[in-house]
């Protein structure tokens, strides 16, 4: 379903594999964008600053145990709680730069073995990215980039589901982004598509829901 909302900021979204480099590629695109006179934000999810998100932050570093189906909806609560704001920043001119979002919740939970319609349910009506770009990388070569063990997801046989999952999830707004190339080099590519999607959005697209 689409709204017509004048020009707006864009909404944009960074989705891959733990150490795909989102949250390297996040904050130089906002910077990148800022330099540009462009007003944005760098957002990511869970937000964990909430009281939910903190929740989901205990469960993740292992301090609580919870049902699957359980932190599933609590990942996408706390996406609902954060979606009324997101969308007062996109019609008000800011563009947001997100690191994951429904997309992770659907693919991560599904990776678990939850079904993924039941896992997409609670994400219905969501606001929908313009843009989701997909660093793309094998699970092998994103563990060789170190840092792995920490939190709950952080092993390999899991991020090997998770990246089939993601597979299943593609659609039109999608560009995957080899995610092996140096970093300044992942960096200029993404920043030619997005500054196209940032005017694309100023020039006055709607914004749409997700999976209606
Ligand atoms: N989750 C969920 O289950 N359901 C949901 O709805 C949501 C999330 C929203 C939160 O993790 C966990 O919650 C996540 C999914 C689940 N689980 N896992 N696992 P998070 O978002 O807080 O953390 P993360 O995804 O694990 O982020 P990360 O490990 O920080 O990875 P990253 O942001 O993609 O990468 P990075 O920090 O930018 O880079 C990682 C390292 O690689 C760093 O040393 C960089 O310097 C290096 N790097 C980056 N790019 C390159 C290139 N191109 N070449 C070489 N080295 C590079």
């Amino acid at each position: 379903r689409f709204e017509n909302c004048g020009s707006r900021g864009a909404f944009i979204v960074l989705e891959g594999l733990d150490r795909s480099g989102k949250t390297s590629q996040s904050s130089a695109m906002v910077s990148y964008l800022e330099g540009l006179g462009h007003p944005t934000e760098l957002w990511r999810f869970p937000d964990r600053t909430t009281s939910i998100g903190q929740m989901i932050s205990a469960y993740l570093s292992n301090q609580s145990q919870l049902d699957d189906h359980t932190i599933h909806l609590l990942y996408s609560a706390n996406r609902w709680e954060k979606s009324s704001l997101m969308e007062t920043k996109l019609k008000s001119g800011t563009s947001l730069i997100v690191d994951r979002y429904s997309y992770s919740g659907v693919a991560f939970s599904s990776a678990k073995g939850l079904d993924c319609e039941w896992c997409k349910a609670p994400e219905i009506g969501l606001l929908a990215p313009d843009l989701v770009l997909y660093l793309d990388i094998s699970p092998e070569k994103a563990a060789e980039r170190g840092g792995y063990g920490g939190e709950r997801y952080e092993k390999l046989e899991f991020q090997r589901k998770v990246a089939q999952c993601y597979q299943t999830l593609h659609d039109s707004s999608w560009k995957i982004i080899d995610a092996c190339q140096p970093i300044d080099e992942v960096q200029k590519q993404l920043q030619e598509i997005v500054l196209e999607h940032v005017k694309a959005c100023k020039n006055g697209r709607p914004l749409s829901h997700l999976w209606r």
